[in-house]
């Protein structure tokens, strides 16, 4: 027979794995490591999910989500380099832009910042940033040799979100960025998207800008990335200084990595009282057991 002493154990390491268990997060991670023309690896971007982010949408960075130590795993520099295609040197690096992605139940928040050191207000409405994530083409890359299309890459589209420093805009106040797609054949024309890419920057003069930026999750647009999926969002970036079309600095290809699974939702406190009332009744019944057996 198994003395009480072993039994009591069992039965408290029962109760306390089972609950111990149903907390455990499942998650994993992996790195990306893509084509981006079979040299540079994609760069992954675990985003931390802060149920109490709420940002203030104004392009100033006091937010208490954006410092928290814990939400640092979604910061990251990302190099831009010169675009040169049909060039057989090297690109060159421009400068690194600081940028960090948060989630909340329902929005995407990206905080970018980076150096610009324009003092003319005629040349500083040509600055800009545009972000493509990749929806479903097959080999996407930052390689964009033929202009904005897919069918080097295999086809498929690209969701493009794209801010600049319009006069119509002012510092602190936000605005909607032009939201548009990109396929095969090239821009999809007429563009049916209405916009809920939401901005606002802050620009110190021949210093550097801040842009905030905030998208629901999911949208109802199929000319739209949805981060509704445990799967890396490939994109890449660029930013127009004073030019807003062919001169601009570019980034590689990073990935938005999302595999990591949220961890399920808490036991429920009813069921964790279950628990330990269940043990507490076994425990008892054991002893009453014993003691019966002593008496006899
Ligand atoms: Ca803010
Ligand atoms: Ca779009
Ligand atoms: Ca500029």
């Amino acid at each position: 027979m198994i003395n009480l002493k072993k039994k009591i154990v069992l039965l408290v390491l029962i109760a306390f794995f089972t609950i111990s268990y149903m907390k455990i997060p499942t998650g994993n991670a992996y790195p990306g490591d893509g084509d981006c023309q079979n040299y540079h690896k994609i760069i992954p971007i675990d985003v931390p999910i802060d149920n109490s982010a709420n940002i203030i949408l104004d392009g100033v960075a006091n937010e208490g989500f954006w410092s928290k130590p814990e939400n640092q795993i979604g910061n990251v520099s990302i190099p831009l380099a010169s675009i040169r295609y049909n060039d057989s040197n090297p690109p060159e690096l421009l400068f690194n832009m600081s940028a960090i992605f948060i989630m909340n139940a329902q929005f995407l928040y990206i905080l970018c910042q980076w150096e610009d050191n324009t003092t003319s207000p005629e040349d500083y409405v040509t600055d800009g940033l545009l972000f493509c994530w990749n929806i479903n083409v097959i080999n996407f890359s930052a390689y964009y040799p033929f202009g904005m299309s897919t069918e080097h890459m295999g086809g498929g589209k690209i969701d493009s979100w794209k801010w600049h420093h319009h006069t119509s805009i002012s510092s602190g106040i936000p605005s909607l960025c032009e939201d548009d797609c990109f396929q095969d054949d090239g821009w999809v024309n007429p563009n049916p998207e209405l916009s809920q890419i939401n901005a606002a920057f802050t620009y110190v003069t021949n210093v550097s800008y801040t842009l905030e930026i905030s998208r629901p999750l999911v949208t109802s647009e199929e000319y739209d990335v949805q981060f509704n999926k445990h799967k890396e969002y490939l994109f890449n970036l660029a930013v127009y200084d004073n030019n807003l079309h062919e001169n601009h600095a570019m980034s590689w290809t990073y990935s938005l990595d999302l595999t990591i699974e949220t961890a399920p939702p808490a036991v429920p406190g009813y069921l964790t009282l279950i628990m330990i009332v269940i043990t507490m009744i076994g425990i008892i019944a054991l002893l009453k057991k014993k003691r019966l057996k002593i008496i006899k």
